[in-house]
């Protein structure tokens, strides 16, 4: 089952159960159970798909997919991130990181999971909403990651698309100016929807595709699947939740394993979309900052 935030043209937003075959949205009646007023608290209760179809509303006829825009399915959660999860990161960063470049090769097979605070629903945008690209930088790509919805006991409850943008020239300046390549405004995607977790992942079969279209066409295509992830999702989890509590859940972005070629990067007006099987498109316009 998937589950999403939904806008109406009215400005309002209410969660719904996303079917995909049948293509609509049915949207929940939250005001049903007490203390439910929000995704979140559907994402972290005792049976989140059991409470979502007890919750659909039978009053709301189901919308056609091609009529709902999805918004950003986070409420209070904190986000975090993983990195140097994929090979191919790995390789990436000792490359850009002349000086840091054994931290990079250390961390890769390392106990400890290299972790960092990318920020709350503030810097958080949904689809079709710009991710931007600061002012400061001449080398930004988008990462394209698999990323988990963790409830306040750290269980992984979903799972959704995100995007952790970076700037590859202030990262690779100097290993300390990771929080100012990595958290900024509209410095990171979420989105479509969550897939919930009570269904098993194939980790091989869950492919991550990333398309970067420039004036019409695309400039750059890669993928990866999640078998090629170096570390387990769970304990990713492990890690982040050791001496941390998350009162409001958290989403974990697991890390990237596509990044485009040292030659490339991310212009004003750039398209990013994001596939993952199961889960759907993440699109986002590309901004570059102005300060
Ligand atoms: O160490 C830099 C960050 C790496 C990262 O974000 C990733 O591998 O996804
Ligand atoms: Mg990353």
């Amino acid at each position: 089952m998937k589950l999403a935030k939904v806008r109406f043209a009215d400005g309002t937003v209410r969660v719904a159960v996303v079917d995909t075959d049948a293509n609509e949205a049915r949207v929940l009646d939250l005001m049903q159970i007490e203390n439910c007023h929000s995704l979140a608290d559907v994402l972290h209760s005792s049976d989140p798909a059991g409470l979502a179809n007890f919750l659909i509303d039978p009053n709301v006829t189901p919308l056609e997919l091609s009529s709902v825009s999805c918004v950003a399915p986070i409420n209070r959660q904190e986000v975090w991130a993983a990195g140097v999860t994929y090979k191919r990161s790995q390789t990436a960063r000792m490359e850009e990181s002349e000086s840091a470049a054994t931290h990079y090769d250390h961390v890769y097979s390392a106990a400890r999971p290299e972790l960092f605070f990318k920020g709350m629903a503030n810097r958080v945008s949904g689809p079709h909403e710009p991710v931007r690209v600061r002012a400061d930088s001449q080398w930004s790509v988008p990462e394209p990651e698999f990323t988990l919805a963790i409830n306040p006991d750290k269980k992984i409850v979903g799972y959704t698309i995100g995007n952790d943008m970076s700037a590859r020239d202030i990262e690779g300046e100097n290993p300390l100016y990771l929080p100012q390549a990595k958290v900024y405004r509209q410095s990171c995607g979420l989105g479509p929807v969550v897939l919930l977790a009570n269904e098993p992942l194939v980790l091989e079969k869950t492919h991550i595709t990333l398309t970067i279209r420039r004036d019409g066409r695309d400039v750059f295509q890669d993928d990866t699947s999640l078998d090629q992830l170096n570390r387990t999702l769970e304990e990713l989890v492990d890690w982040l939740g050791r001496d941390n509590d998350f009162p409001n859940g958290a989403f974990l972005l697991t890390g990237t394993g596509i990044v485009p070629p040292d030659e490339f990067t991310l212009e004003d007006g750039d398209h990013v979309s994001i596939e993952v099987t199961g889960i759907g498109t993440l699109e986002n316009p590309v901004v570059k900052g102005n300060r």
